[in-house]
């Protein structure tokens, strides 16, 4: 079996997975709240880094226990009394491991519960669709623990709710919850009575059915792109659309909907 797909690869990683190249990854540290050693982020940029090349067609990520992630393993940071340098290259690897998932092509699917805060934001942020549930709370209390961001929360918490939400969310420790916090972006998905994460699989199953080349522009490319000028995007967009709309595989659906036996699309009911 491919190593990045088998489960014994991990210690702090549990990953399941379903039919379909559906892989539910959960951190799986509940007695810490899942928070984020360095094992644990090593353990993510190996799985996102392989996933694609592994056939993975989605995953689903969560949390083992009550809480999605509470972040970065303060008691670790606190033993190991890093210097600047040290730090900086911890940092360095949580952006490998978050750009791996936001950049890499493989649809993902956040089901969140509980606690969601500082680097367990940063974590859930990397994902391309986020479900809450209604125990689902977000915050970044870095401005409280005596630090800052440092796993792209001034990136991707801005992206999500805009800059000055994000500085009002460090500097007083705010909380966001309910609908809320889909009004303002932090998640996309409400399940109201249920669990996040079966919605969370009902969703990665439907995204699952779209063409990986698909999927791979637009869980890389709309990345990319949206870091670019307007002109460079709309030239680099075109030449992406080039790729993925004439793959071999997208006549099917493209004659399909010729002869009128593929879906239409119809408003709600
Ligand atoms: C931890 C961590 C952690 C819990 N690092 N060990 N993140 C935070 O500031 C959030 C800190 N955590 C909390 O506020 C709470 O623990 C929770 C709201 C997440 C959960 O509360 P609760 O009452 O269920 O659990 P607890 O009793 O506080 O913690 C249970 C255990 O988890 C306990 O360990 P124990 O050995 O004493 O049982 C806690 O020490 C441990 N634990 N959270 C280490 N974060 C790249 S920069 C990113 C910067 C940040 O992420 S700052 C935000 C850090």
């Amino acid at each position: 079996m491919d190593d990045v797909v088998n489960p014994a690869s991990y210690e702090n990683l549990e990953l399941t997975e379903r039919p379909g190249g559906l892989y539910i990854l959960t951190v799986n540290r509940p007695s810490k709240r899942n928070a984020l050693n360095v094992a644990t982020i090593e353990e993510l940029i190996r799985f996102f880094s392989g996933a694609r090349q592994a056939g993975v067609r989605a995953v689903v990520l969560t949390g083992a226990g009550d809480h999605f992630c509470a972040g970065l393993d303060l008691i670790e940071h606190w033993k190991a009394d890093r210097s600047p340098d040290d730090f900086m290259h911890v940092c360095l690897r949580w952006h490998e491991a978050f750009n791996k998932m936001e950049y890499g092509g493989v649809p993902i699917i956040a089901a969140l519960k509980g606690a969601v805060v500082g680097g367990g934001l940063e974590l859930a942020s990397a994902a391309h669709i986020r479900v809450m549930d209604e125990t689902t709370y977000f915050a970044l209390p870095e401005g409280q623990r005596g630090i800052f961001t440092g796993g792209g929360a001034t990136i991707r918490v801005s992206d999500m709710i805009g800059k000055y939400r994000m500085i009002d969310m460090v500097l007083t420790g705010r909380v966001y919850q309910g609908q809320e916090a889909v009004d303002l972006g932090l998640a996309q998905y409400i399940v109201e009575g249920g669990s996040s994460l079966e919605t969370a699989m009902e969703i990665a199953e439907k995204v699952a059915q779209n063409l990986p080349l698909t999927n791979f522009a637009i869980c890389s490319a709309v990345s990319h792109l949206n870091n670019m000028s307007n002109l460079d995007a709309a030239f680099a967009e075109a030449v992406v659309a080039g790729v993925v709309n004439t793959q071999p595989a997208a006549r099917e659906r493209l004659e399909a909907f010729a002869n009128k036996t593929a879906s239409r699309v119809r408003p709600n009911s």
